[in-house]
């Protein structure tokens, strides 16, 4: 022997099989970006520049774009238009007979008993501006986030109905995030480019306490007869629209007997904003949930997020024309009687002390209107608190549904699937990718009984996984793809976490736009669903350089953002607190979304 009698490499037993390194032991959590952000200033999102949308476009046909402010001169000139004809109707014998037929207000039995407004009208009347107010707002923000509107779940560039933005740019990965639009911090709540954390916590919040205050209504409506002041009893309710339009637009107004009972239009559009618009609202905002939306096909797969976001976005709108009419309305005709059978809940023509509430109550809302965005800004933790307080306990409700594959198939596969994030430009990933990721290892530990390095032919040989299922990204655009690989169960089979491991975090090669590495946590239990996988091949192919490769998270009733791509490590913990910054992901930590995203 040479070597003063120790053994040469050659004459060494081969070393005992291990997949593991002591680096894979480590983790990744040295990568994280551990700073606390606790405000939104000028280095929000990576310091993204604000960028404006254009002016808002209604696409005609295939490929014609109209511009929808032509609807101001030409709603003007219908307007005008409109009362010259109505004028002259007026003079016409059988419409002034049709008028006398139909003054323009059905008195339903039971009317006179339950004339007046009783107190708790006008407090809901009040809460339910104050809180429209910032549902709207933030509503905004979250349209802002992906300023267009499609009617099926493919969101194809071109194929958007309605976008406040330019057509989507020819780059093949360009970004749903590039896309997002600022606006002013008056208008949106908050205005920010890619604000819409913050934003939903807002609209979701408030939600719930909008939906309370709402069924507070219903029910006292229905236990009261107040409902017969809302509800059209009759077919007479229709002419009698028909003349009140007339009367309004020959500028020869009906008398005013809201004390009583409302004018038919004032019915019909007070009808249609309670008991259509606003459950329509709730209905199409639970539609572009990830979770619901894969548990229930049969909805769904008519019912699909784009048609949901299109209608919702609709209800916006009428909610909006309402607003506008009704408060133009209010003033315009007997303003100081309207004040005080809303405000003093007396009929009273003359007095000014309805006024004076609604004046006080002006105040609040301006106050409020001006206050939110700053403080959110300056409190941007607590927003993310009190919404998940609010919101919190059904979002994790809705994480029980473990969804079945099977939902969609080939034939359902979108041509186009839009790319977000920020993509992976280390030294490191460049040379795997180079290389073909030959030299990948995706490793596994943390609290497991076998932590694992795993190359992707070991990954490849594992039992194959595969399902056609839909993307939901915060932002609002869809996509279904086929996706193949290892079912997490699989994995978790292999590594045997500890009981102690309740959160499972996924690293990312990419890092996030403050720097630090992308990543996010996810409830152990979710690991077991049916739709929760790592991906490395798409659409039959292996998995693309943009969508994540060579190995990425699927985990279908969570939105995009969870969905880490580029995955590097995945590591089983207790508790996520101590990790980067502490809230569960990179996008928790640094734009202050929520780690369960079933809505
Ligand atoms: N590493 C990393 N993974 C990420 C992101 C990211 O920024 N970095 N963005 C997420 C978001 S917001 C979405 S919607 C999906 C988009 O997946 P896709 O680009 O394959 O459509 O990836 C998610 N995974
Ligand atoms: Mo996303």
């Amino acid at each position: 022997m040479a070597n003063g009698g120790r053994p040469t490499p050659d004459e060494l037993p081969a070393p005992a099989a291990s997949n593991i390194t002591p680096k894979a032991l480590a983790g990744f959590r040295h990568e994280l970006d551990q700073r606390k952000y606790d405000a939104v200033d000028g280095s929000w999102a990576g310091s993204v520049p604000a960028q404006y949308g254009v002016a808002p476009r209604i696409r005609i046909g295939r490929s014609k774009w109209f511009n929808l402010l032509w609807l101001l001169p030409i709603g003007f000139v219908l307007l005008i238009v409109s009362i010259a004809v109505a004028k002259g109707l007026r003079d016409v014998p059988a419409v002034a007979q049709f008028m006398e037929a139909y003054p323009g207000t059905v008195v339903p039995q039971g009317a006179e008993e339950n004339a007046g407004f009783p107190a708790w009208v006008g407090w809901q009347h009040f809460f339910n501006m104050l809180l429209m107010i910032p549902i709207i707002r933030s509503g905004l923000t979250i349209i802002a986030d992906h300023p267009r509107f499609y009617w099926t779940r493919h969101s194809t560039p071109g194929k958007d109905w309605f976008r406040v933005q330019k057509p989507v740019p020819a780059d093949p990965l360009w970004t749903a995030k590039q896309d997002s639009i600022t606006l002013p911090d008056s208008i949106g709540l908050p205005g920010r480019r890619h604000s819409i954390g913050l934003a939903r916590w807002w609209h979701l919040g408030i939600n719930t306490l909008w939906l309370l205050n709402g069924i507070v209504f219903y029910i006292l409506v229905f236990a009261t007869g107040h409902w017969l002041r809302l509800i059209p009893t009759s077919w007479e309710v229709f002419p009698n629209a028909v003349s009140v339009m007339i009367q309004y637009l020959s500028l020869d107004w009906p008398t005013d007997n809201s004390w009583v009972a409302y004018n038919s239009l004032q019915v019909l559009a007070y009808f249609i904003t309670v008991f259509i618009a606003a459950p329509l609202a709730f209905i199409t905002g639970l539609g572009m949930s990830p979770a619901l939306s894969t548990k229930f096909k049969w909805i769904s797969s008519i019912f699909s997020i784009q048609l949901a976001r299109s209608l919702h976005f609709l209800v916006l709108v009428w909610f909006l024309l309402f607003i506008v009419m009704h408060v133009t309305l209010v003033v315009a005709t007997d303003a100081l009687h309207n004040f005080n059978m809303m405000y003093t809940n007396t009929n009273d023509a003359d007095s000014w002390n309805g006024f004076w509430i609604f004046a006080i109550s002006l105040v609040m809302m301006i106050l409020l209107w001006v206050a939110v965005t700053p403080f959110t800004y300056r409190h941007p933790r607590a927003v993310q608190r009190i919404g998940y307080a609010l919101i919190g306990p059904v979002q994790r409700l809705f994480e029980h549904l473990d969804s079945k594959p099977g939902q969609y198939t080939e034939k359902d596969i979108s041509p186009y699937m839009w790319h977000n994030g920020k993509y992976p430009e280390t030294p490191e990933y460049k040379d795997l990718y180079e290389n073909n990721f030959a030299d990948y290892r995706l490793q596994v530990s943390g609290l497991v009984e076998k932590p694992m390095e795993l190359d992707l032919k070991q990954l490849r040989d594992l039992p194959y996984h595969e399902q056609i299922t839909q993307h939901f990204c915060i932002q609002g655009w869809s996509g279904i793809a086929k996706w193949g690989g290892v079912s997490m169960q699989t994995i978790v089979d292999l590594v045997k976490p500890k009981p102690e491991a309740k959160w499972v975090i996924f690293y990312s090669f990419a890092e996030g736009p403050d720097g630090g590495i992308y990543y996010d946590a996810q409830p152990i239990e979710q690991m077991s669903y049916h739709l929760t996988m790592l991906a490395y091949d798409m659409n039959g192919d292996a998995l693309p350089y943009g969508h994540g490769a060579p190995l990425r998270l699927r985990n279908e009733i969570q939105l995009g953002f969870k969905l880490v791509k580029w995955i590097k490590g995945i590591e089983f913990v207790e508790d996520f607190k101590d990790f980067g910054g502490g809230e569960g992901g990179y996008n928790n930590d640094h734009e202050f979304f929520g780690y369960r995203q079933s809505i």
